[in-house]
Order: structure tokens, then sequence, then C-alpha cells
């Protein structure tokens, strides 16, 4: 239990842990021969209060040392190295926020350290020269960070772009200081077509004059006065095109610049940010996997991060054409998500180099194969064995790219390491703002696979990804997550950015400062759901209903095939419903095993899952091997069938949608038991249905619903407590059919105010669009920091990638995981 004590940050634990020993110098020095006792080990927060636990016998005095200063001490430390007689503390008060201190164990003395001092106390766990050596490589990309103002708070991480404007707007204040906005505008162009202003409107003095003279003659036009009738009148004062379609929307425009020219501030410099004609053309990476629109969900590394991308990209074309029309031009956007062309594709199109987007106008997809020495590389390979490929990749690609779009992007968006690294590459290269987006970073799924990467290295390869990640994460402008817990965790559990702040990789290198999450670069903006297929199963009109016999099939028939394995007897009953890969972390076995134990769940509802292959043999992934035998196993020794029906993964998402929406029908759920979770894209598919949701606490499901209210947080470490958090569920609905549909609608409410693409495509192009000028702004710290990392890629990761094995042209092994 952590204490509430509260803790200002201006106290240091250094100074004033020593009181707080000395206070209660007995127990503590009992407690500290307990850690160091065992010789040098690393403990981790369970194993330190445990250990506080049991050096007390005194159930009152522990309590009490529990609620001071001490117990909160050490209810937050995170992990202790102990090396007798010094146990150094990894301390963390508050999202963010870490403190490093070493005790004495005989003489309790206490000692603030730096991040790379307690690294290097972490390391002589694990090879003691390295952690010796003076001139083992200690990497600090916070040294470089000279001017770059931090956030302070660890409620605000993630909201970098509110952050950067307000700042912004004090550095702009004044007539030299707003200097940078107007060279920022006079360049402006769409292929060489000047935009907004010309080269006559030189000083900030002209600019502001002909933006006088704008915004009085467009406020004497009819408001809807089409840009066309008076653009002439506007060249004569040195103003171009871009700033609206009709005389309302550039008196907007206008007004909006004109005040951030009078005196900066936060809400004009953003919407005017959101009108200034920048970005049209948007590329995408997201080179491994099968990336496709058809028959690629459920092959190795294709889940999620395909379903984001295609949405993404329906949802920033329409946001860009709203914009460019909004701004009065008649510019074709184009995005490209640029992926590997694999020619052994296996039945999908991923060997076609070129494919459009489905229900766009302007997007496609375009595949650049890897090339070795040899040739192309015609077989898929797991993500964990990129590396190799990557440079060659950027090259290529940055090429193709280029002649694609018949010249440069003017944003360019990365996902997960592979893709991330490649952006960072291409960006830099050509000078374009950068955008990343991790989905999941490996590291923290790993415990101390930092620490350990040289047992892991050979299947993982994470010297390889670690190195990529932070690369990416330094070069890159700006950070998208999808939740606040990504980038900072939570009260008791850091997030995955923030594990990368200090670390060390033992023998390889010492990251005193990796990332820092109070950097602005950091923003939250949640995926949604395409609304067009998921939409509430209410809206009778709409429906899919061509699925029906399908589903019908699908759900109730009774026979057992290669489809589907058990049936339903009762099919009055309710189904709770759940959809995943068949990976260990999806815990769908989880689930299988929670329902075969709960007597009365099991008395009330139904169990639909959508997972996996159903035959060992067929499958090739070893993880999904594995899961597929405990399905059967567990199937046979709770003896589901006749309660259970298991189907095998689905690709058509329009009958997946239909699939939600008929289990709503039943008055069911949707539960989401996964032990870790980084967003959780079904949540928010169930959701949209309708249907009430049950999903993990472990990751972003966990922010998505609000427990009780718009739905439930299920403990997926504690499989008891959660389904009988279900099964009361539907006693409650039984009792009262008014709540499932309360549920219902507020899980509805919850995802119309707060996750959905409309929200994510404005959000991320502003982002777009101010980052770039704030690259502009600090354009010399920023190429300080390039030098930095480029050295550190040439020097670091082209040797580890290296590494990696090419492999031949061989059939292909099963894959470690997905
Ligand atoms: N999905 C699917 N068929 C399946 C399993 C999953 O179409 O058999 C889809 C699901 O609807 C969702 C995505 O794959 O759109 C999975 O995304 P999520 O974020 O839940 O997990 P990930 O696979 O990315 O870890
Ligand atoms: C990868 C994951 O594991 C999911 O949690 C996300 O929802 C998905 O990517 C999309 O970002």
């Amino acid at each position: 239990m952590a204490a509430s004590l509260s803790f200002k940050r201006s106290d240091s634990i250094a100074d004033s842990m020593p009181d707080a020993l000395r206070q209660s110098r007995y127990q503590m020095k009992r407690c500290f021969a307990r850690y160091v006792s065992k010789g040098k080990r690393l403990m981790k927060n369970k194993h330190l209060m445990d250990e506080l636990e049991k050096s007390m016998d005194d159930k009152v005095e522990k309590d009490k040392l529990m609620e001071g200063f001490l117990g909160y001490i050490i209810c937050s430390t995170q992990e202790a190295v102990v090396l007798p007689p010094f146990v150094a503390f990894a301390v963390r008060p508050n999202p963010g926020i870490w403190e490093y201190v070493k005790v004495h164990a005989d003489d309790l003395s206490v000692e603030g350290i730096t991040p790379s001092e307690y690294l290097k106390f972490k390391e002589s766990l694990y090879d003691e020269n390295w952690a010796k050596d003076d001139n083992a490589l200690e990497i600090d990309f916070g040294a470089l960070d000279l001017s770059t103002p931090h956030l302070t708070l660890p409620s605000s991480v993630g909201n970098g772009l509110q952050f950067i404007s307000r700042f912004m707007s004090s550095r702009l204040e004044g007539p030299d200081s707003i200097k940078p906005l107007l060279d920022y505008l006079l360049v402006l162009n769409y292929r060489g077509e000047k935009l907004m202003i010309n080269d006559t409107l030189d000083t900030v003095n002209k600019l502001q004059t002909a933006l006088l003279l704008a915004e009085v003659f467009v406020s004497g036009l009819p408001r809807n006065t089409p840009f066309q009738k008076f653009e002439h009148r506007f060249q004569e004062w040195g103003l171009e095109k871009g700033w609206g379609d009709t005389a309302e929307h550039v008196k907007e425009t206008v007004n909006s610049l004109s005040e951030v020219l009078q005196a900066p501030d936060p809400v004009n410099l953003e919407k005017f940010f959101s009108r200034v004609p920048t970005i049209f053309n948007i590329v995408i990476f997201s080179p491994h996997g099968y990336f496709g629109q058809e028959n690629v969900l459920g092959l190795p590394d294709t889940g999620g991060q395909v379903v984001y991308i295609l949405d993404q990209v329906r949802a920033f074309e329409e946001e860009l054409l709203q914009r460019i029309k909004l701004m009065g031009l008649s510019i074709k956007p184009q995005i490209l998500v640029v992926t590997r062309l694999i020619p052994d594709a296996k039945g999908t199109k991923c060997n076609q180099e070129l494919e459009p987007i489905f229900n766009t106008n302007h997007s496609h997809i375009l595949r650049v194969p890897f090339r070795t020495e040899t040739g192309v590389l015609r077989q898929w390979v797991s993500r964990f064995d990129i590396y190799p490929y990557l440079e060659r990749y950027a090259q290529d690609a940055a090429a193709t790219i280029v002649d694609h779009m018949e010249g440069k992007p003017d944003l360019i968006i990365g996902n997960y390491s592979d893709g991330n690294l490649v952006a960072s590459l291409v960006s830099t290269k050509l000078g374009i703002t950068q955008g990343t987006i991790a989905h999941a970073l490996e590291k923290t799924k790993y415990e101390d696979s930092d620490v350990n990467w040289k047992v892991l290295d050979q299947k993982y390869h994470f010297s390889c990804q670690f190195t990529a990640d932070m690369i990416a994460m330094n070069t890159s402008d700006f950070i998208i997550t999808s939740t606040y817990q990504e980038i900072a965790g939570s009260k008791d559990k850091p997030g995955q950015y923030e594990s990368h702040y200090a670390f060390t990789m033992p023998g390889l290198c010492r990251y005193a400062t990796g990332i820092n999450i109070f950097d602005p670069k950091f923003n939250i903006a949640a995926p949604g759901a395409d609304q067009t297929v998921y939409f509430p199963y209410t809206q009778k009109q709409k429906r899919f209903t061509n699925f029906n016999p399908e589903i019908e099939e699908l759900l109730y028939s009774k026979v057992e095939n290669e489809e589907h394995v058990g049936y339903l007897t009762d099919r009055k009953k309710p189904i709770i419903f759940s959809m995943a890969r068949l990976d260990t972390v999806k815990n769908i076995t989880g689930l299988v095993e929670w329902y075969g134990k709960n007597k009365r769940l099991r008395d009330l509802v139904n169990l639909v899952v959508v997972a996996g292959l159903l035959d060992p043999s067929k499958s090739k992934d070893r993880e999904e091997i594995k899961e597929i035998n405990k399905m059967r196993s567990l199937i046979e020794k709770y003896q589901l069938t006749g309660q259970i029906r298991w189907i095998r993964a689905q690709t058509d998402r329009n009958r997946n949608s239909e699939l939600y929406r008929c289990i709503a029908d039943t008055k069911g759920a949707f539960v989401q038991p996964a032990l870790y979770e980084a967003f959780g894209l079904t949540v928010i598919e169930a959701m949209n249905c309708g249907l009430p949701t049950f999903a993990t606490n472990q990751g972003g499901p966990a922010e998505i619903i609000v427990d009780g209210v718009s739905g439930f947080h299920i403990n997926p470490l504690n499989g008891d407590e959660s389904s009988n958090k279900i099964a009361e569920f539907f006693e409650k609905c039984r009792d009262d059919p008014s709540y499932w549909n309360k549920v219902s609608t507020d899980g509805l409410k919850r995802i119309m105010e707060c996750y959905t693409w409309k929200i994510y495509a404005t959000r991320v192009l502003n982002m777009g669009s101010m980052y770039g000028f704030w690259k502009q702004l600090n354009k010399e710290e920023k190429l300080a920091k390039q030098r930095y990392l480029q050295l550190f890629y040439n020097l670091q990761f082209r040797r580890l990638a290296k590494t990696v094995p090419i492999p031949s042209d061989a059939a292909q092994k099963p894959t470690g995981t997905s």
C-alpha cells in the first residue's frame, strides 16, 4: 500500500532521506541488512516491499513506517541495485520524475547520484568490466537540448502542441522576434507557385499594412464571395492564394494572422497554423509485415497497425481535402503508405508496387522491395530481423517517393521501430518535418530486456531495435501516442517512453538520457474506428444485413470444422465476445479459463471468441501453436462444448462489424482480457457498435474506458475477480434491462467525445504545421543534435545491423511472435 504522503518536487529525496532513516534507525538497519544479505542483485519494488515487511515484526511500527516518508520512498522505488554495502534506489515519486540515491547499509548514509552513476551500479551486476570502464560508450541526448523548453507538470505530459504554441507566442513577441514568422511565410509555395504572400511584403510592417487593407476590404464583401473575385486586389497588396475560399474564410485567416502579429497568443497561433497551406503530401512508413488491404490480418507482424494506418490515411485525406478547399486552393493532396514489396506474397497483394487505397481518391500503398547485395529479398522477414535492410530501403524509398509525388512530401510519419528509423533517415535527407508513432515499444514488453540484451539478441536483435528507437525518438520533430500511459504510465508503473529515459545495455551503450518525456514533442492523439463500418447496432437501416445468414452460421450452426469449434446450445443467452490475434499477451486462453471456472457466468452467458487458427498443424507461429493447443485442452478440461464457439481469425471488417452488432443484439458484451495492450482497437470498435465492453486495466484500454461508466476495467491477473465482475453485470442487466442500454450509450458517448478519426486528423495535421515552424525556430540546436545522431547512427547502428543474419531464399522457419 503506497503511503499517501505529499512530496514536493523541491524536496530532494537525497536531502530528506537521512533524517527519515535516523528516525527509524533500528528498523531500517534490519531492513537494509536483509537487502544486502543475499549479495549483489537487482531488486524490484515487490521484493523491496516483501523484505521490508519481513524485517519488521511489530505491526503497529510497520504501519507507522509505511505511512511515513520512508514507506513512501520504498513504495515509489521501481527497482534497487544491491552492491553490498550499498543499495542504490531508482525512485519514481511521480510519472516521469526519477531520483537516484545510494544508501550505505551499515551507517545508513545517503548520497544523491546521477542517472549515469546509477546505471553504472546496475551494470556491475551484468558486466563488471564495462561498468568500470571510464570510456564505455555513454550517450546523453539530453545534453544537446540546451534551449528546448521542457514541461514540468506530469499531468501536462502529452500536451506538447499546446505547450509549444504558448512558448512560441511568448518567443514571437515584439517586432524583431516576429520576423522568423515572416520569413517562414515568404517561402511558402506549392511546386514553385507562391502562397499567401509574395516577396514584396518583406517587412513585418508591410505585411501588417497589407493585412489591414485586406481585412477592411473583405469585411465589405458578401460572406460567400469567392476568392477568385478579389484575387487581383489581393495581389496588388502582395497577397497570394491560400487565405481562404470565400470572403468570410479569408477574413478569419487574415484576422488570426493580424492578431498574432500584434500580440501572439496561443489560440490564434494554433488557429492560424491550422490554416497555413503547408501540408499537401504525406508519406507514412510501415515497412514490415504484410501490409495490404485484403487477406493480411492474422499474418505474422500484421495486426492493428495496418488497420490504424489505413483508417488514418482516410481521415487525413478527408481532412486535407477540407482544409485545401477552405484555403481556396485546387491542389490535389497525395498520401503514400510506403511499405515493403514482398515477392513471395503468399496470396496477398504485397507483391504489387502500387495499390490505390479503398475509399480514397488520392492515396496509395507504395511498395519498395528490400535489396541486398545479391538482389531483391523474396520472402517475408520477421520485424525482429529487419534491420540490415533498412538503410538501403530508405534510400530506395526516398527516390521512389520523390519520383511518384513529383517532388518531396511535406510530412513524413513513421510507424513502429523500423518505420520510424526509415522515416528519420528519409526526413533528415530531404529536410522534412517528421512524426513518429510506436504502437508498441518492445523494450517494455520484455522485462529487463535492456540489461539482458546479450541473451536475447540472437532471437530478437534488441541491440538494433533499441538503438533504432533511440535514434528515431530523438530525430523526430513530434511523437504521436494513443494514450497518456504510453508516455508516462500510471502512478505505479512507468510509461513505455518513460522507460527510455535512462537505461543501459551493458557492453553496448549506456543512455544517460535517452528520451525525456517532458520534451514538448510528445502528443496524445488517439485513433478512432472507421464509423462507416463500426456504427451502433441500433442504426437498423444501415446494418449490413447481407451478412446475416453467414453470421447465423458462424455463431449458431452445430457444425465443427476448420472455421469453428464448439457450438452454442442455448441461443437465448447473451454472448460475451472477444476477438484478437492468438498471442500469449492477448490472453484469449485466459478468458476461456475464467469462463470455464465460473459456473455463475456460464449459467448467464455463452462465450464466442474469434482468434487465430484452430488447427496447430496449420500454424507457422510458435506462440500461436502453443495457444491453439491450450485452447483445445481448456475446452476439454472445462467441458465447454455447448457453451463456447471458437471461430478462426476473420479478415472481413464489414462482416466483423456486423458480428459485433449481432452480439449487441443478444444484449451481450465484448471482453478484452489482454495481459497488456498498447492501445486496443477492438475496444473502440466494440464500443462504436454499442457493445458494453470489459477491457484490461493494463495499458491503453484503462484510459479509453471510464470504469463503471463507459464500460469496465478487468484485471487480467485476477481471473476470478474479472469473471465475477462480468457475471455481476449480466445479473444486473437481467434484473434491470435498462442498465445494459445505459452502459452501451455511455460507451458511445465516450467514443464521440474522445476517440474519432476526425479529432485525430485535425490534431495531427496541426502538429505537422506547428512543429514544422518550431523546427525552423530552433534550426541551430536541431542541427547540432542531428550531427550527434548521425555520428551515433554511423558508428553504432550500422555496425549492429551487420550482425543480423540475412536469410538465404530457403523456406521460412516458424516465427517467434507476431
Ligand atoms: N482483427 C481482425 N480479425 C481478427 C483479429 C483482429 O480483423 O481475427 C482486427 C481487429 O478488428 C482490429 C485489429 O485487427 O482492428 C487488431 O487491433 P488491436 O489494436 O486490437 O490489436 P493488435 O493486433 O494491433 O495488437
Ligand atoms: C498495436 C497494438 O498492439 C495495439 O494495441 C494498437 O491498438 C495497434 O497497434 C494500433 O495502434
